[in-house]
C-alpha cells in the first residue's frame, strides 16, 4: 500500500468513527491505539477499506505520507501529553500534529508553544457531534497557525457537517482558540439541556405523560425550536424500557454526571468578568442533581408547596415554549459575550457569524435559531450582545410575559427553575437602566472607605462619606 493521508492514535469511541468518516471520503487511513487488539479488531472489523493498522508507533510514523497528518484522539490530559511524548522523536520538523479531544485551552496554548519551538505544526481542534458526528460529519473547531489550517483544510471539510453546501469547519483562531471556542460550544450545551429538563419538569408537575410530551417535543422540533436536543428529547420521550414496558426516563435516575467543560467554562467565565449565569445554573443543577442521599433526606423535613401545576395543556405548552426559547436565547447571549471578551483579551481575532455558522450542523447544539444567530453577525460583527440584534430583540419582548408566568407559576408550585430564573434575572438586569448597586457602593464606602461616583456629579468624580459610627 502507499503511504497513507492521515494518521489517527486512539481508537475509542470517537478516533474509530473519526478514521471511517476520513476513509469514506476516498483518504487512506492510518490506526493506531496504545492496545493493539483494539487496532487489530477495528482493522478486521472493516474489510475492504483503506486502512492501515500499525502495532507501533514506529509503524505508524513510517506508514503516513509527508508532511504527516497525525491526529490524537485519546483521553484529555496526560494521556495527550504522554503520546506527543512518543511522537516528538519519530516525526520530522513540518509534520503537523492535531489533537481533536476536548483538551482544556490552556494545555492546547502550552502545546502549542512547546511543539512550535521543536518545528512542528500543531492544531488544537474542538469536534463535536459525538459517536454519530465523527461518523457523518462534525463540527469541528481547529485553532492554531492559519498555514497549518490551509494544509489540513481540505480533509477537514471533507469529513465535517454541511449545512446549506457549507461545511462546519473554520479556522477559529491561533493557539488555543479552537478548543477555547468548544469549551463554550458545551457551556452552552449545559445550559441547553437543564432548560429543555427545567420545561419537562413543569410538564411533569401538570400531568403531561412521557408520551405526550414526545408528541410536544416532536411538535416543537417542527417549529422554531428546532435543534438536536429537542430532537432527541422527543425521541427519549417515546422510548420503552423493554423490561418492563414502562416509559425508559422515568426509570433513569436523576441523578446527572459532568465530565468539566461546563466547569471550565464557569472560572472561565469568572476571570474575564463575563456573566453566563444559565450555563452556571446549569452546571450547579448538576452538582445538586448529583447530591441525591441529601436530597432525599431534605424532602421529608423543608417544607414546600405541592409540586402541582393547574394550568390548561395546550395554554402551558405555548408558554413554556416561550420561556425556553427565551432563556435558550439568553444563554446563547451569555456564551457568545464570553468568547467575545476572550478573543478580544487575546487578541484572537474571532469572528462570531463564523462561530455560529459551523454550530448549525454536526453538533450537539445545532438549531435552527443559530441561522439567525449568524446572520445578527453578519449584519454587525461588533453587536455588544446578541439580545440587541433587533430579531431576537423582538423575540424576546415577545416571550417575556410567559418567561415571567412561567416562572412565576413554577415557583409559587415549588418547581426549582434555576435556569429559567437565572436567564431572566439576566434580561432583567441588563434591561435595567438603574439597578441598586447605588446602596451597594454606600455599603462599602461605610465599611471600607471605597468612595462612590454621584448621580448629580461627573462620572469619575469619586466621594466619601464619614459615615456614623456603629457599635456592637
Ligand atoms: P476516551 O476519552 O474514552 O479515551 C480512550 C482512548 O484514549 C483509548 O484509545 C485509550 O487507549 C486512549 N488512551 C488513554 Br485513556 N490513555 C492513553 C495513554 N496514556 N497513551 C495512549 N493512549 C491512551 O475516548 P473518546 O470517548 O473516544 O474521546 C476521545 C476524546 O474526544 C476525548 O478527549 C473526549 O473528551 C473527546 N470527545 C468525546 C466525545 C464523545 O462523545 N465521546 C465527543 C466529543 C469529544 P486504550 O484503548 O489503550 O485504553
Amino acid at each position: 500500500m502507499s503511504n497513507s493521508d492521515f494518521g489517527l492514535i486512539g481508537l475509542a469511541v470517537m478516533g474509530q468513527n473519526l478514521v471511517l468518516n476520513v476513509e469514506s471520503r476516498g483518504f487512506q487511513v492510518s490506526v493506531y491505539n496504545r492496545t493493539t487488539t483494539v487496532t487489530d479488531e477495528f482493522v478486521a472489523a472493516h474489510p475492504g477499506k483503506k486502512l492501515v493498522g500499525a502495532k507501533s508507533l514506529e509503524e505508524f510514523v513510517q506508514s503516513l505520507a509527508s508532511p504527516r497528518k497525525v491526529m490524537i484522539m485519546v483521553k484529555a490530559g496526560g494521556p495527550v501529553d504522554a503520546v506527543i511524548e512518543s511522537l516528538i522523536p519519530l516525526l520530522d520538523k513540518g509534520d503537523i500534529i492535531i489533537d481533536g479531544g476536548n483538551s482544556l485551552y490552556t494545555d492546547t496554548e502550552r502545546r502549542d508553544k512547546w511543539l512550535g519551538d521543536l518545528g512542528f505544526r500543531f492544531i488544537g481542534a474542538g469536534v463535536s457531534g459525538g459517536e454519530e458526528g465523527a461518523r457523518k460529519g462534525p463540527s469541528i473547531m481547529p485553532g492554531g497557525p492559519a498555514s497549518t489550517w490551509d494544509v489540513m483544510k481540505p480533509i477537514f471539510e471533507s469529513i465535517s457537517a454541511k449545512v446549506d453546501g457549507e461545511p462546519c469547519v473554520t479556522h477559529i483562531g491561533p493557539g488555543g482558540a479552537g478548543h477555547y471556542v468548544k469549551m463554550i460550544h458545551n457551556g452552552i450545551e449545559y445550559g441547553d439541556m437543564q432548560l429543555i429538563c427545567e420545561a419537562y419538569n413543569i410538564f411533569k408537575a401538570a400531568g403531561f405523560t412521557p408520551a405526550e410530551l414526545g408528541e410536544v417535543f416532536t411538535s416543537w422540533n417542527d417549529g422554531d425550536l428546532e435543534s438536536y436536543l429537542i430532537q432527541i428529547t422527543a425521541e427519549i420521550f417515546k422510548q420503552k424500557d423493554p423490561e418492563t414496558g414502562a416509559a425508559l426516563v422515568d426509570l433513569i435516575l436523576d441523578t446527572a454526571g459532568q465530565k468539566g467543560t461546563g466547569k471550565w467554562t464557569l472560572i472561565n467565565a469568572v476571570e474575564n468578568a463575563v456573566v453566563i449565569s444559565t450555563i452556571n445554573a446549569a452546571v450547579e443543577a448538576r452538582i445538586l442533581s448529583s447530591m441525591k442521599d441529601q436530597r432525599v433526606a431534605a424532602s421529608t423535613i423543608l417544607q414546600g408547596p405541592k409540586a402541582i401545576i393547574s394550568v390548561e395543556k395546550q395554554e402551558l405548552v405555548k408558554k413554556v415554549h416561550d420561556a425556553l426559547f427565551a432563556s435558550k436565547i439568553i444563554s446563547y447571549a451569555q456564551g457568545l459575550d464570553l468568547i467575545a471578551t476572550m478573543g478580544a483579551e487575546k487578541s484572537w481575532g474571532l469572528d462570531l457569524a463564523k462561530i455560529a455558522a459551523i454550530w448549525r450542523g454536526g453538533c450537539i447544539i445545532r438549531a435552527r435559531f443559530l441561522n439567525d444567530i449568524t446572520e445578527a453577525y453578519r449584519t454587525d460583527a461588533t453587536l455588544s450582545n446578541l439580545m440587541l440584534a433587533p430579531f431576537f430583540t423582538n423575540l424576546l419582548n415577545g416571550f417575556q410575559e410567559n418567561w415571567r408566568q412561567v416562572i412565576a407559576t413554577a415557583t409559587l408550585a415549588g418547581i426549582p427553575v434555576p435556569a429559567f430564573s437565572a436567564s431572566l434575572g439576566y434580561y432583567d438586569s441588563y434591561r435595567s437602566a438603574v439597578l441598586p448597586a447605588n446602596l451597594l457602593q454606600a455599603q462599602r464606602d461605610f465599611f471600607g472607605a471605597h468612595t462612590y461616583e454621584r448621580t448629580d456629579k461627573p462620572r469619575g468624580e469619586m466621594f466619601h462619606t464619614d459615615w456614623p459610627e456603629v457599635i456592637g
